[in-house]
């Protein structure tokens, strides 16, 4: 019952969320009444105001904490059991015929104990395997009720709790976080008229146009099967061999060879439905529209020299960063926006809303903000949880309906299909984290691991037995658009998805010259690893068409000349209305202007300036980053004062690009100490390569000098230097230069140093 749940502190290493402190409990959330009323949009706001709306929602607002209560399980004070519930009195040792005697097949406790584990693993999903989860809610801005009847958008403040499932698509689910590629970002909304999943991606577009090539695609791009090789990585023949016979991928390789493709975090990248939905109102009226989420951290991204380090040194990089970033209390945020269009207006774009390898440009139709999500909780068990949910197109409400976009409609068969497979049967919609907090009531019965106890007889409808219950809704429940069809049944498509570059086009154009560049070593680096020379040829032919200097500059990097370009489908496409779309720049949304969770290492070793970097600690901890001691090893160093400072990281550990900024310290017993360790060499060389702020304190500077950055010192906006004594003055500069993230002036192609 709930009285007995609240009363329990069933997580009490989660004391924030759970603790013995009963004001920051998690409210006890609602259920939807069982009757008609539930047709109706309820609402359910906390008394949550955001910058547009009031104050901020409260800790751990989340319907769904409560739902999930009946499931949690917590140990403490309990003994040992079998799933029987028998209590067991010896968890070491076999039952035997004597000390030394043989093993009794009788024992059960060792038998069920070992049959489990034996079965401890289901299959991994097939695209998206490696993901991070994280829950939250949705808050709506203002009433949306013009353009849907959806239940999220209801009423200004109307909160509905989300779960949120961020992957990488390639890698198998024990690969790294920072590989090139899509990342999947898939949020579900557990509203009061059922679940809608919004299962998007970090790029507007797609490879391909037709959920038909779907298949081939993934074939394409995983390991090859001979051998298995390479990991979560699109830089092999298979993959280069598909895309370069498939033309309309090329917009979506623009994509991917940028540096969306290795985020610098799972917050700080932006969401996007990419398909063309419709929206309904009450009165049944039809919009188009796309969905983006953009994030407030603003959008970040790795280097590829970085992206390549941190995979070895932490293969978890993103998964740490986002749950790391929740339990500190720092929730990620993004805003929903919507582009709404008229199917009229659609008409007349020069390209198809219904073709996934196509973005509508926000010049075109603008982003409105209808509402922010945060993320405010981990789970409490990754399988339970971020492993188990079961994310699905098709899950949608009242008020939000499909568009006829091909890949659309694989995709609505394709994730319940195979989710049967995945979570062993068709009742994975039980699964606690899967299942909706409005009342689930119909005839489906039976099958693998069903949960629910349905009583009575009647499992059918229409009934007179059970009073005709449950009945359908008519119009108050779920209508499709009833779009007119009157056309041939044909395989085909239509005349604008022949066009496959101008947006290729428009998305290069749109990039500042760093970006430009990186998607130019990025295709030299994939193309370089490909090992028939046609491929590389007839991508190169591919890219002439997108734009003359990027596959001269690629077939420059390849040792080849430029090709002719590749015979086009269409000759004469309609004209582009946008050529340039600033919104399409990484650099165009960079977000809050603080250090808040940024990373920084501060060296340290015997004698160091101990004063200067506990002010400094201070400072820099004040304005929200994570800052970090890094030794020569872990523990104890003694500074120059007498007094200790306890390094938590080593730079065996932790290199240095795992780091946003580096603190050298002052203190010249510590500096020729460091001096003569290569990992300081290092550190510092990969700080500087991957162009992050600097500060050296007094004689911090002799150690920048000689790891070779003399001569670049004194230019170099991204490197202070100041006296030891002066670290409180410089404390505002460094945060100021943190918080510009980059110094992009230091980075060539090759690397200066
Ligand atoms: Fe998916 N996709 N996909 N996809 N997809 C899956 O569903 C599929 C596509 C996306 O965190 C699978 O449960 C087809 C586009 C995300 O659990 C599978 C087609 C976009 C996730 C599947 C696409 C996505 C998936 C694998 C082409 C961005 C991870 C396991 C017609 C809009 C969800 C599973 C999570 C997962 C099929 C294309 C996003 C096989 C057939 C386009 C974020 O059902």
């Amino acid at each position: 019952s709930d009285g007995l749940v609240a009363a329990m502190p069933y997580n009490s290493n989660k004391e924030l969320e759970h603790g013995h402190d009963n004001t920051v409990a998690p409210p006890t959330g609602e259920t939807i009444a069982p009757d008609s009323s539930a047709l109706t949009a309820s609402t359910r706001t906390e008394g949550s105001e955001s910058a547009k709306t009031g104050a901020a929602a409260r800790l751990g607002t989340n319907a769904t904490i409560a739902s999930l209560d009946r499931v949690r399980v917590d140990p403490s004070d309990r003994s040992l059991t079998t799933n029987q519930g028998v209590i067991i009195g010896d968890n070491q040792n076999t039952l035997k015929a004597g000390l030394r005697g043989p093993s009794l097949l009788e024992d059960f406790v060792l038998r069920e104990k070992v049959t489990h584990f034996d079965n401890e693993r289901i299959p991994e999903r097939i695209v998206h395997a490696r993901g991070s989860g994280a829950h939250g809610y949705f808050e709506a801005y203002d009433a949306l009720t013009e353009y849907t009847r959806a239940a999220p958008f209801a009423e200004k403040g109307k909160v509905t709790p989300v779960f949120v499932r961020f992957s990488t698509v390639a890698g198998e689910r024990g690969s790294k976080d920072t590989a090139r590629d899509v990342r999947g970002f898939a949020v579900k909304f557990y509203t009061d008229e059922g679940n809608w999943d919004l299962v998007g991606n970090n790029m507007p577009v797609f490879f391909i146009q037709d959920a038909m090539k779907f298949p081939d695609l993934v074939h394409a791009v995983k390991p090859e099967p001979h051998h298995g090789m390479p990991q979560a990585a699109s830089a092999h023949d298979t993959f280069w061999d598909f895309v370069s016979l498939m033309p309309e991928s090329t917009h979506m390789l623009m994509w991917v060879m940028s540096d969306r493709a290795i985020p610098r975090s799972f917050r700080m990248m932006q969401g996007f439905g990419v398909h063309t939905f419709r929206l309904l109102n009450q009165k049944g009226e039809s919009v188009f529209c796309k969905f983006h989420w953009k994030p407030i951290q603003g959008t970040h991204s790795l280097f590829w020299d970085e992206a390549v380090k941190i995979s070895g040194a932490d293969p978890d990089f993103h998964r740490r960063d986002l749950w790391e970033a929740i339990e500190s209390g720092d929730f990620p945020e993004w805003e929903l926006g919507l582009q709404i269009f008229t199917e009229i207006q659609a008409d007349g774009f020069s390209f198809d809303v219904l073709d996934s390898t196509k973005l509508i440009p926000e010049e075109l139709v603008p982003v409105t903000p209808v509402g922010r999500m945060i993320l405010n909780r981990n789970p409490d068990n990754f399988f339970a949880e971020t492993e188990q949910v079961a994310f699905c197109t098709a899950h949608i409400i009242p008020g939000i309906d499909f568009s006829n976009d091909p890949l659309l409609a694989g995709r609505i068969h394709s994730y319940a299909d195979t989710q049967i497979t995945r979570l062993g049967g068709p009742n994975f919609h039980e699964i606690p984290i899967n299942s909706p907090l409005a009342q689930v009531q119909n005839n489906q019965r039976d099958g693998m691991h069903r949960q629910a106890l349905h009583r009575g007889r009647v499992a059918y409808e229409p009934n007179s037995l059970s009073g005709g219950c449950p009945f359908q809704a008519g119009t108050t429940g779920f209508t499709s658009f009833p779009a007119a069809i009157t056309d041939d049944k044909v395989r085909g498509k239509p005349e604008k998805f022949a066009e496959h570059y101008a947006q290729a086009t428009l998305f290069l154009e749109s990039q500042t010259a760093v970006e430009r560049a990186h998607i130019a070593a990025a295709f030299r680096f994939e193309l370089s690893k490909v090992g028939v020379t046609a491929i590389r040829e007839r991508m190169l032919s591919s890219l002439v068409n997108v734009s003359r200097e990027l596959a001269a500059e690629v077939a420059v990097g390849l040792g080849m000349r430029v090709p002719e370009p590749m015979p086009r489908a269409i000759d004469e496409p309609e004209a582009p209305e946008v050529t340039v779309s600033r919104a399409l720049s990484l650099m165009a949304l960079p977000g809050e202007s603080g250090i808040r969770t940024r990373q920084i290492a501060v060296l340290v070793e015997e004698g160091v300036h101990h004063a200067s970097l506990v002010s400094l600690h201070e400072a820099l901890t004040e304005a929200g980053a994570v800052v970090h001691f890094v030794g020569p090893r872990v523990g104890m160093f003694v500074g120059d004062s007498g007094e200790k400072i306890e390094a938590n990281r080593s730079m065996e550990n932790s290199p240095g690009f795992l780091f946003d900024a580096l603190v050298v310290p002052d203190g010249s017993e510590a500096i020729e100490a460091l001096a003569g360790n290569g990992h300081t060499m290092a550190f510092i060389i990969d700080q500087f390569r991957h162009c992050k702020p600097i500060l050296a304190l007094g004689a911090g500077r002799e150690l920048l000098e000689t790891a070779g950055l003399g001569s670049v010192l004194d230019e170099d906006e991204g490197i202070l230097m100041a006296d030891a004594v002066d670290t409180a003055n410089i404390a505002p500069a460094f945060i100021a230069v943190v918080a510009a993230h980059r110094y992009l002036s230091r980075d060539s192609d090759p690397p200066l140093i």
